[in-house]
């Protein structure tokens, strides 16, 4: 490689972020250092990943989480990797982890101003195949009269839609670790794990989805308990009346499949059924981060009734719905089927 060729002038996630911050005069600077804890949890996630299978970290960890899953070594490891890290930037209050029945307060932090939604490894069962796996995650900023000390803050803090989100996003454990994050308002950006520096750099500026492409990302093994009108939808993708037929890609990490999905377009689906009539994904922690960052990238994201997933206010924490998002003509035409079927 001749010396010119080497970029001496790389955007790395904390120097995204202090840019970022000089963008609000007013800022305190806490969202940028609740962001630097954030990166730290990835990170350490990320570690623990790749070496899963040599330090002995596959398998079942003997205790099972809410849902009733079986909870692996590391969906414990990453979850108490992440508590720590929100725990210790100072500027979280409270935190709803995937793997958590009720919420964690940080009352040491009465001062803190935000408020973290989170699945620390989603998609797990994929782990001992080494398959890729994600944390998704959350920011939403408390109202003034719910901080300073002898405030009592509970789960109504969070029983929010989607637009009240601050910030979201992900980040998926693959060939590297690739994290995308999007503020309020703001554009998407992708940043790939550099393992040598270890630092996040910015490799994927200003993402967008594709319009259009012909790829559909669903779990197809349910389609008996599928609505109708769901059931028409993915036969029309299979038996178009012109052009060609859709092609298949589930890797059944949820992270996964939407970075394919916000790269080169098509739609991501987990619908609702006659088996699990709520859906399967968690409204607060998976839907609603995917929803901001697939909109910001100029995409759509629905539930199986067709609203808007960013306007879907939570009853509880850990409640769940159908979700449909990716490519803006490919969700058109979902709405499209649900609306001929109504
Ligand atoms: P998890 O949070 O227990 O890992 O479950 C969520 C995962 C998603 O990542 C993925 O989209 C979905 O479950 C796959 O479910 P299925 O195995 O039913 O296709
Ligand atoms: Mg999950």
């Amino acid at each position: 490689v001749g010396q010119e060729n080497i970029n001496t002038d790389i955007v790395t996630l904390s120097r995204f972020l202090t840019e970022e911050q000089t963008k609000y005069p007013d800022a305190s600077g806490d969202f940028t250092l609740l962001c630097h804890a954030l990166q730290f949890s990835f990170k350490s996630i990320a570690y623990y990943i790749r070496r899963a299978s040599l330090i002995n970290l596959t398998g079942l960890a003997g205790s099972s989480n809410i849902t009733g899953d079986d909870q692996k070594k590391l969906d414990v490891i990453g979850n108490d990797i992440f508590i720590s890290a929100m725990r210790g930037s100072g500027k979280c209050r409270i935190l709803v982890s995937e793997e958590e029945e009720e919420l964690i307060k940080f009352d040491e932090y009465p001062d803190a101003r935000y408020a973290v939604v989170c699945d620390p490894i989603d998609g797990s069962s994929n782990l001992d195949a080494g398959v890729s796996v994600g944390t998704i995650f959350g920011i939403f900023q408390l109202p003034e009269e719910l901080m300073g000390a002898g405030k009592e803050v509970g789960p109504e803090a969070l029983l929010h839609p989607g637009t009240s989100l601050v910030a979201s996003g992900f980040t998926m454990y693959g060939a590297s670790a690739q994290l995308v994050i999007t503020m309020r308002g703001g554009g998407v950006n992708g940043f790939t794990l550099e393992n040598s520096l270890g630092e996040f750099i910015l490799t994927h500026p200003n993402m967008r989805l594709p319009e259009s492409r012909a790829i559909y990302s669903v779990n197809e093994g349910n389609s008996m308990y599928w609505d109708e009108w769901c059931n028409q939808y993915f036969h029309s993708l299979k038996f178009p009346e012109d052009g060609k037929p859709y092609s298949a890609r589930y890797i059944g990490s949820m992270v996964a499949d939407a970075y394919r999905t916000l790269l080169y377009g098509g739609i991501f689906a987990y619908p609702a059924d006659s088996k699990s009539p709520k859906g399967k994904l968690r409204i607060l922690y998976e839907c609603a981060p995917m929803a901001m960052v697939f909109e910001n990238a100029g995409g759509l994201a629905v539930n199986s009734r067709m609203e808007r997933l960013m306007d879907v206010v939570p009853e509880h924490i850990h409640d769940k719905s159908g979700v449909f998002l990716g490519s803006k003509n490919e969700v058109q035409k979902v709405i499209d089927m649900y609306n001929k079927h109504k």
